[in-house]
């Protein structure tokens, strides 16, 4: 690879313009890189949900994705190389407990626990998350995040890795995306387990924050220090000028945006979201607030986009669609608006965290990139950083405390429904044959983040 190339675009930013103990990082999750079919590891839904004609691209599916269970140490450097900070991860639940419940994979806690010491001995940061999506199957059978079972089977889950792990994780976050895990996987049925049911959606919406809950009290117990929450966030504006245009855009920003936060920081849900939830809703869910707003050190904030919402046809809440905006896109179709970014990270500082930490769990774009013999030239990805830090520094200096700044993703890996195609990491990988080669987004960082 020439360095000329490399040169034709660069990060407009370094250390200097952040505040001294400000973190840089990248982050991946255990399904979308590891390879479920390695180490003992358990069937999860989503390799049902793959296996199930019309669900993912190509019936794709996560069993050998980047081959991160053999690999991890290649993969460990090229996050220390890019002169990064931290580290996250998740951990699959269906690696440790392969029946969801009752006797331990020590192999999957093993892999975790020398995954941790080499980061360490990296100089790394290892920032942990529970869940990010790989259910076991045995807990799907029993109704998953439907079933309000699942927080004692998360709480028991949660014991038996900080029991192993806690003590060297600079932070834990029990979900990622709580948002995804529910109204995405059991309203719109684009995620396993694939539902459509207003039903199986507010139980999954109230019982995923009481899981939540369950997992903090149990880290608390064992003294695991740093706890929070990684939750997504997406801009909500209105498609034109009309009131009712206004008002889907609102509940639409209910839905995803203040029902989570709203669960975790204020104890209660918004009223324009239950208004059309409540008939759905667990029996007596208002007795289990204490649990749910258990107070947290941090708050993790992934944004990417922001979507127009208008009004749709009928009757049935919530009777709103996204429509097609006219900003530049990413590969995935989604619009380019870095200014939602101060918008989240200072509304969920004022509103919600109320002056905790916050972490930029999540952040980064899909392209279409190609590998030829001068590398990858992922220019729009490093223009795309360069107006999301411009926005993480604007909030830093308008006051919030926030900490650090995780690119989305290490490595392209499994884009859950959309497979393979969909790249949104610093290095390509080669599905083939699972060669990792950096691109420019990544040498970019490399010297921007150099001593
Ligand atoms: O790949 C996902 C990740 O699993 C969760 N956050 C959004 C990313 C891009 O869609």
């Amino acid at each position: 690879m020439t360095s000329a190339k490399r040169e034709d675009s660069r990060l407009l930013f370094g250390r200097a313009d952040f505040p001294p103990d400000f973190k840089f990082g990248t982050a991946t999750s255990s399904y979308q890189i590891e390879g479920s079919a390695f180490g003992g590891c358990g069937a999860s839904h989503w390799d049902s949900f793959a296996a199930t004609p019309g669900n993912v691209v190509r019936g794709e599916n996560g069993a050998t994705a980047c081959d991160h269970f053999h690999r991890w140490r290649q993969d460990l450097d090229l996050v220390r190389d890019a002169n990064l900070d931290c580290y996250r991860f998740s951990i699959s639940w269906a690696r440790v407990l392969p029946e969801g419940w009752g006797s331990v994979n020590e192999a999957g806690l093993d892999f975790y626990d020398r995954l941790i010491d080499g980061m360490l001995a990296r100089g790394l940061e290892p920032f942990a998350t529970l869940y990010h999506w790989d259910l076991p199957s045995p807990l799907a059978s029993l109704g998953g995040w439907q079933n309000r079972s699942i927080a004692d089977r998360f709480a028991d889950y949660t014991e038996v890795v900080m029991r192993r792990l806690g003590d060297r994780l600079a932070a834990s976050a029990t979900f990622n995306e709580p948002w995804c895990i529910a109204w995405l996987s059991h309203f719109l049925g684009q995620h396993a387990p694939g539902l459509r049911d207003i039903r199986a959606a507010a139980h999954a919406m109230h019982f995923v924050l009481l899981a939540h809950g369950r997992s903090v009290e149990v880290m608390r117990g064992l003294g695991v220090k740093n706890v929070g929450v990684v939750m997504n966030f997406e801009y909500a504006q209105p498609a034109d000028e009309s009131p009712e245009a206004r008002a889907a855009a609102k509940l639409y920003d209910g839905i995803y945006n203040r029902w989570f936060a709203g669960g975790v920081f204020d104890k209660a849900y918004p009223a324009d979201v239950l208004a059309g939830l409540e008939p759905h809703m667990p029996k007596a869910f208002a007795d289990d607030f204490e649990i749910i707003g258990a107070p947290v050190d941090w708050l993790g904030i992934n944004y990417y986009t922001r979507k127009l919402i208008a009004p749709d046809s009928g009757t049935l809440f919530p009777a709103l669609k996204a429509v097609k905006g006219p900003l530049e896109k990413t590969s995935m179709g989604w619009e380019v608006y870095p200014e939602g970014l101060y918008h989240f990270i200072t509304w969920m500082h004022e509103t919600y965290a109320r002056g905790l930490p916050i972490h930029i769990t999540e952040n980064g774009m899909s392209s279409d990139d190609t590998l030829d013999a001068e590398g990858v030239a992922d220019t729009q990805r490093i223009d795309y950083l360069n107006c999301h830090l411009a926005e993480v520094r604007r909030a830093i200096d308008a006051g919030v405390p926030v900490k650090s700044y995780f690119i989305w993703s290490l490595l392209d890996n499994y884009e859950w429904a959309l497979g393979y195609d969909k790249r949104f990491g610093l290095v390509h990988v080669d599905f083939e044959t699972l060669e990792r080669q950096p691109k420019n987004s990544w040498y970019a960082l490399q010297k921007a983040l150099g001593a």
